[in-house]
């Protein structure tokens, strides 16, 4: 049955290859999905995030500081956006903005 263990071992690969490229996906720009649950003063937002791998952090929802208060105008509860993270001054940061 050398046949059989052969397709099998070219079956796991083909998986593995398809693993590791999604993962480089979502890696890619360090943009992170997200939604904006709150606008608070000082252009401070509440959003429920998608895992930040970067800083190793779990999706969850919480408050971050944005780097310009002009990104959270315009911005509604409800709004899905892609955002990146940096840790600046021990405060999470969007550093970029897109919605
Ligand atoms: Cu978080």
């Amino acid at each position: 049955m050398k046949s059989l263990r052969n397709i099998v071992l070219t079956a796991l690969t083909a998986c593995l290859v398809t693993l590791t490229t999604g993962v480089a996906i979502a890696a890619d720009d360090g943009m992170v999905d997200g939604v904006v649950k709150e606008l608070r003063p000082g252009g401070e937002l509440t959003i429920k995030h998608g895992p930040l791998t970067k800083l190793d952090m779990p999706a969850m929802t919480m408050v971050f500081k944005t780097s310009d208060p002009k990104m959270a105008k315009g911005l509604k509860v409800g709004d899905k956006i892609k955002m990146q993270v940096e840790e600046k001054g021990g405060k999470l940061t969007i550093m970029k903005l897109k919605k």
